[in-house]
């Protein structure tokens, strides 16, 4: 497939931006070739400068649950701008959308509205190492939490797409703090709360990874993660800014059962606006400025048009009480459907899909963990991708990242990707006989 105006457009773009891009992932680096240049949006479709049309699964990296350019989000964000687009003042919308976050998710008493998932998980940091008046931060490898210093270390999401073992400018003593487990080792977990137990502020995990593919917890991680925070008084940190309205209406705390102190949310709270937000026990959340001594402020914060397009976004996944169910069932047939084609077709493949995301690995062997992730054929998820997107589908351009169906993906949309699918496996089957 020709793309030159993506080409052209690419050209120009890395003469005018570091790489090209204003975020990392977006360069097509994990998987080779130009980044295609999106000039429009509808429902499950993004449309290319070149005028090709793709099934999306990347939705904005997360936002777009309900599809792109849903009519009563675009209403809603028209009807706000109206009445000016920033005021840096509380506004009463802030109040009804705050209510339904917390109605939503069920660790929120109280909650604040910043402006990007990356300012959700660095001030929830503080804020629990303010709280405590502990300095350390227990995180696990291959979960992303933004780019803040203390949480690009064993990073997943860019930062392993590109193989980047640790950022120039993140100083060696806020990085000592970190301290970085495998995920779903239960073992590595007690023995690291045994060892640096009452000098945790805080530990932070994406209870369902979704920045090294899509990786659940094993049955009873979380619990126990729950249980030795609880212990030695680390503040539990869920990072649900991928998961967050999405695998549940209240996250994965609502599917497991498991309720972390603090919850950082982003992507579809926003609606496809820049907003994201904090919340957790109100003990906790009173720690924050004015109400305690924690800093944190923003401009732009709350937003009218985020908050316009996040409050209706939620409104109407709230009003559709088969929504879920239909989402569930989308995904699921989606995944059966690829793993179904790529044993057909003689390709090996796994993964995992939970609620309305999943990941495909070119591996003989389960995922679990980062290791496991990394030992995946990435060169032929890369084979994969380019046979995708030439036959009309979008996918993730990383190995290390989920894919999202939603609420636009109809029947015939995943037919069409199955289908794409199963020839695209005929293309990985002879990059692999080739590279023997
Ligand atoms: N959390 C997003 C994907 N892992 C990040 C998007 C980005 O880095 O641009």
């Amino acid at each position: 497939m020709v793309r030159e105006r993506s080409e052209a457009l690419y050209e120009r773009a890395c003469a005018l931006m570091p790489g090209g891009v204003n975020s990392p992932v977006r360069a097509f680096r994990g998987v080779g070739g130009t980044p295609v240049f999106v000039r429009r949006a509808s429902g499950a479709l993004i449309e290319d400068e070149d005028g090709h049309s793709y099934i999306d699964y990347v939705a904005s990296w997360g936002p777009m649950i309900l599809g792109h350019a849903h009519p009563e989000v675009i209403a809603a964000v028209v009807d706000a701008a109206a009445g000016g687009t920033s005021f840096g003042a509380p506004t009463a919308r802030e109040n009804v959308f705050a209510e339904r976050i917390i109605a939503m998710v069920p660790s929120v008493e109280k909650v604040r509205l910043v402006n990007s998932g990356t300012e959700a998980t660095l001030s929830a940091i503080r804020l629990a190492r303010g709280f405590t008046g502990r300095p350390k931060l227990l995180k696990f490898e291959g979960c992303y939490h933004g780019h803040g210093d203390s949480l690009l270390v064993d990073a997943g999401s860019g930062v392993a797409t590109l193989g980047i073992p640790g950022t120039p400018g993140v100083l060696p003593e806020v990085a000592r703090n970190t301290i970085t487990l495998p995920f779903n080792d239960e073992g590595a977990l007690e023995e690291a709360f045994a060892r640096h137990g009452a000098e945790l502020a805080a530990a932070i995990i994406e209870p369902v990874a979704g920045n090294m593919g899509c990786v659940p917890p094993r049955p009873g991680y979380l619990e126990a993660l729950r249980r030795l925070c609880t212990v030695h008084g680390a503040v539990l940190i869920f990072d649900e800014v991928m998961t967050g309205f999405r695998v549940a209406p209240g996250g994965v705390q609502e599917r497991v059962g498991v309720t972390p102190d603090l919850t950082t949310l982003g992507k579809i709270v926003g609606g496809g606006l820049p907003l994201a937000a904090y919340g957790g026990r109100r003990d906790i959340m009173d720690h924050i400025a004015p109400a305690g001594p924690v800093y944190q402020a923003g401009t732009l914060s709350g937003n009218p048009l985020a908050v316009a397009a996040g409050l209706r976004t939620l409104e109407l996944l709230g009003e559709d009480p088969g929504l879920y169910v239909r989402l569930e069932e989308t995904s699921s047939r989606l995944f059966r459907g690829l793993t179904e084609a790529a044993v057909e077709v003689g390709v090996s493949v796994t993964g995992h899909q939970v609620g309305a995301m999943f990941s495909l690995y070119f591996s003989d062997a389960e995922v679990w963990s980062f290791a496991d992730a990394k030992a995946s054929r990435t060169d032929l998820y890369a084979t994969f991708f380019h046979g995708m997107l030439d036959r009309g589908v979008y996918l993730a351009p990383s190995a290390f990242e989920a894919l999202f169906p939603g609420a636009a993906h109809t029947d015939a949309h995943v037919d069409r990707t199955i289908a794409a699918a199963r020839e695209a496996f005929g293309d990985v089957l002879r990059a692999a006989s080739a590279a023997g």
